[in-house]
């Protein structure tokens, strides 16, 4: 562990290590998330996934998200694992519970929580590189987007109709895994409330054993509280108004209303082109109006950085992460505010650290007490989020900002390990290597 890295792959051979690392985590039915630490598919691991295959082979990159969508609960929910057979994760199928969930989805097992809703981003970029490419690829990836448009909308209607609880309009979560983000500080202070007593069944961890070094994954206090709120969702039947109504994690997350927001406009976008259905995209567009006003909500009046918000404890929550940026990427905040944004995201605070070896946002400022370089969602860098926010400033107009954050996120992965997250010092990769959506973001960054 530690130290500098040997090596940076020239271009060609890095691109030609992503596409290998795509094809070698393919079982036949599923590209896992990484060999084997995540032997599933992740929901928006899938989408990435399907952005950097559609270099590739956009049948396979269609065949994916189909795959995932097949799996699409009956209430519209997109899980965020869809089960292989493989029993090297926990928590797996028979720890959910989920078989007999009323919503559940036919002849898959599933967990029975969601993750950050990316898919119709993935699908417009699947689009526009397959219109790149020929006549047959490009007609392949229309009918593509047409045929999943529907399921695209229902999936954005569950987030609506069951995750909007609070006058906030923030999206909630039920679990800091639906966040994406797993153990990040900004979930501390809603899961020093959760309590998982002496009822939680005993359980086994399994990725500690996988990642050589435990310290770089949650801890197993940290454990004990995200298998307790799968408890309670078990008890609850998966029955979606039950989980939001008695789940003891409640907590409006501004990373995903971002995220809901700007891909309800792309959704709208698709729709559009697509002939959908007018009553739809003027329930897209509306959503998508109350999701930003919800984020630009809730920017603190100082440092102008959003805020998630507890919703069991009625509060704000103020631990600063790369979360706090979220109006960059949708849009919506007062002018000031995103210049305010801005500046402190280019600061030495963020991506201007004189430490770092990529100028690549990370999970939370190495300037903040409690940053921990090497330790998951508290501090390493994470390549997919540097793709976000630059496919967002691409799509805001800001090409040099969406070319800087490029060229910083080849920096960090040209060592070919394709690291889940990276120290931000030293670019030693960590986690898992071969994680598959380092490598799509990567092919993304280098065609
Ligand atoms: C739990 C697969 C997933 C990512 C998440 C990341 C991590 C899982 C875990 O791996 O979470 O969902 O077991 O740690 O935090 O963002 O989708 O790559």
């Amino acid at each position: 562990a530690g130290g500098r890295r040997p090596v940076r792959y020239a271009r060609p051979t890095l691109a030609a290590r992503a596409a290998r690392v795509l094809r070698d985590n393919d079982t036949g039915a599923v590209i896992t998330a990484a060999p084997r630490l995540y032997p599933h598919m992740w929901s928006w691991d899938a989408a990435f996934i399907a952005i950097g295959l559609a270099r590739l082979d956009l049948p396979r990159a269609v065949a994916e998200l189909e795959t995932l969508f097949r799996a699409q609960w009956r209430n519209g929910m997109v899980p965020h694992i869809v089960f292989t057979d493989d029993d090297a994760y926990f928590p797996g199928p028979d720890r959910w519970g989920t078989d007999s969930a009323v919503d559940g989805p036919h002849g898959v097992r599933t967990s029975g929580i969601c993750q950050p809703p990316v898919h119709a981003i993935a699908v417009q970029r699947m689009l526009e590189i397959a219109r790149t490419s020929s006549p047959e690829e490009r007609a392949g990836a229309e009918r593509f987007a047409r045929s999943i448009w529907p399921a695209l909308y229902s999936w954005h209607r569950w987030l609506v109709e069951y995750r909007t609880p609070g006058p906030s309009g923030l999206i909630a979560i039920v679990h800091g895994w639906e966040s994406g983000m797993d153990n990040s500080p900004r979930w501390d202070v809603p899961y020093a409330a959760v309590d998982p007593g002496d009822e939680l069944p005993p359980y086994v961890r399994k990725d500690v054993r996988i990642v050589g070094d435990a310290s770089e994954r949650p801890t197993d206090k940290e454990y004990d509280r995200y298998l307790w709120l799968i408890e309670e969702m078990r008890r609850a039947g998966y029955d979606q108004k039950e989980v939001v109504r008695s789940s003891s994690f409640l907590v409006g997350d501004v990373f995903i209303t971002a995220l809901f927001a700007v891909s309800c406009d792309v959704l709208i976008e698709l729709g559009t082109e697509f002939g959908q259905p007018g009553s739809r995209l003027a329930d897209l567009a509306e959503w998508a109006a109350r999701a930003r006003d919800a984020v630009a909500g809730s920017c603190h009046s100082v440092s102008g950085m959003a805020r998630d918000r507890d919703l069991r404890a009625n509060r704000w929550l103020d631990t600063q992460t790369i979360a706090g940026f979220s109006p960059l990427l949708c849009g919506g905040a007062p002018d000031e505010v995103q210049m305010r944004l801005l500046s402190l995201l280019d600061s030495d605070r963020w991506c201007g650290h004189p430490g770092l070896l990529a100028p690549v946002p990370p999970s939370v400022s190495p300037m903040r007490p409690g940053f921990n370089p090497r330790q998951y969602w508290r501090g390493p860098q994470w390549p997919v989020v540097n793709w976000l926010f630059g496919w967002a400033f691409a799509r805001r107009g800001w090409h040099e900002r969406a070319r800087k954050l490029r060229e910083a996120g080849l920096r960090l992965t040209d060592d070919g390990a394709f690291g889940e997250y990276y120290e931000p010092f030293t670019g030693e990769p960590l986690g898992s290597t071969d994680q598959s959506w380092t490598a799509a973001v990567v092919l993304d960054w280098l065609c």
